[in-house]
């Protein structure tokens, strides 16, 4: 009998996706129920006050077991990851982050029996030999990054857990994530976010990759969606399990900024490539999500125009308040 999910972990819960995911968590299977960890950083309010918190250290299975054993915890969220553009400062540490708490989480889900691990994935699969045009699912995957090589590597060691050991274990790539609430950090697609932030706060805008650089992005209610429906899909009907492609919507950095000048007629947007050009070269410009349309249903909401609707009107409001 497949177990239910009742007490979640959440690891790297003060992240740009954990800090969101983790309240819909709540709200979904209860406050008491979803358990937010993180490594240093403090947690908003909103995190800290409306469940459980704890700092953690994934790369320490003490750690991160001493949090499963209090509350009885059935199911890991693992967020935790360092991203691209801190990858690519630190492999060393980003193999460390990325595989150790893997791995980590991995063998105590299987201890425990755990009913399911959710370990995302991304964009960052891909990289040499494959077409960036419409890239599909199942295809090469020869990334750049050190955070892309661990990625590669950790749906292949997800995939291994489930056949060798019948662990429920799933996973999505996502693509650039866009909101309003928590700062995205050290990714090569924090600048479809940072471009939000200072269109509003002072009218311009330095992006560090080319105007014309195209990147699959989404929006936040669609990946906390996305998230969800992929933790709630039944065992049986998945063929793939850790390496699910989402797509949600893709344009290029010129396109959206033109997109933020309807709003902020006022709006200027320089381009200043940095190192992060060459890793956004090398993912996909556009990418197939088919086996998650078929296996679980996913669908995106929202489309270049309404994300950004509702990004500037979030951070409008907030700027006007003073909170920004
Ligand atoms: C990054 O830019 O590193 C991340 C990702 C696409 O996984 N946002």
């Amino acid at each position: 009998m497949k177990k239910e999910i009742q007490k979640i972990l959440v690891t790297g819960a003060v992240g740009q996706i954990g800090s969101e995911l983790t309240l819909a968590l709540r709200e979904k299977y209860g406050s008491d129920n979803v358990v937010a960890t993180g490594r240093k950083t403090e947690p908003s309010p909103a995190l800290r006050d409306s469940g459980p918190f704890y700092f953690i250290d994934v790369m320490s299975r003490e750690s991160v077991e001493e949090v499963v054993k209090k509350h009885d915890i059935d199911t890991i969220v693992h967020m935790a990851a360092l991203l691209s553009g801190v990858g690519e400062k630190n492999p060393e540490l980003c193999w460390k982050v990325n595989m150790d708490g893997t791995m980590n989480v991995l063998n105590i889900a299987r201890d425990y029996e755990m009913a399911q691990v959710l370990v995302p994935s991304s964009i960052a699969v891909f990289g040499k030999g494959v077409s960036l045009d419409n890239t599909p699912n199942d295809t090469v995957l020869k990334p750049t990054t050190m955070y892309g090589v661990t990625k590669v590597c950790g749906e292949l060691l997800c995939d291994y857990y489930v056949d060798k050991f019948g662990l429920d274990v799933r996973g999505l790539r996502y693509p650039g994530i866009i909101s309003a609430e928590t700062l995205p950090g050290g990714g090569t697609t924090d600048y479809a976010v940072a471009i939000f932030y200072d269109a509003v706060k002072y009218g311009k805008y330095t992006c560090f990759v080319r105007e014309d650089t195209m990147l699959p992005m989404m929006y936040m209610p669609d990946c906390i969606k996305a998230t969800m429906d992929l933790m709630a899909a039944p065992f049986d009907s998945l063929k793939h399990h850790s390496d699910f492609t989402v797509d949600g919507i893709s344009f290029t950095a010129k396109e959206l900024a033109d997109e933020i000048k309807k709003h902020l007629p006022h709006f200027e947007c320089a381009y200043e490539p940095d190192f992060r050009q060459a890793i956004a070269d090398s993912w996909p410009n556009t990418w197939d999500d088919t086996p998650a349309r078929e296996e679980w249903g996913w669908k995106p909401a929202y489309d270049l125009a309404s994300m950004t609707k509702d990004m500037l009107d979030i951070l409008s409001k907030r700027h006007a308040a003073g909170k920004l």
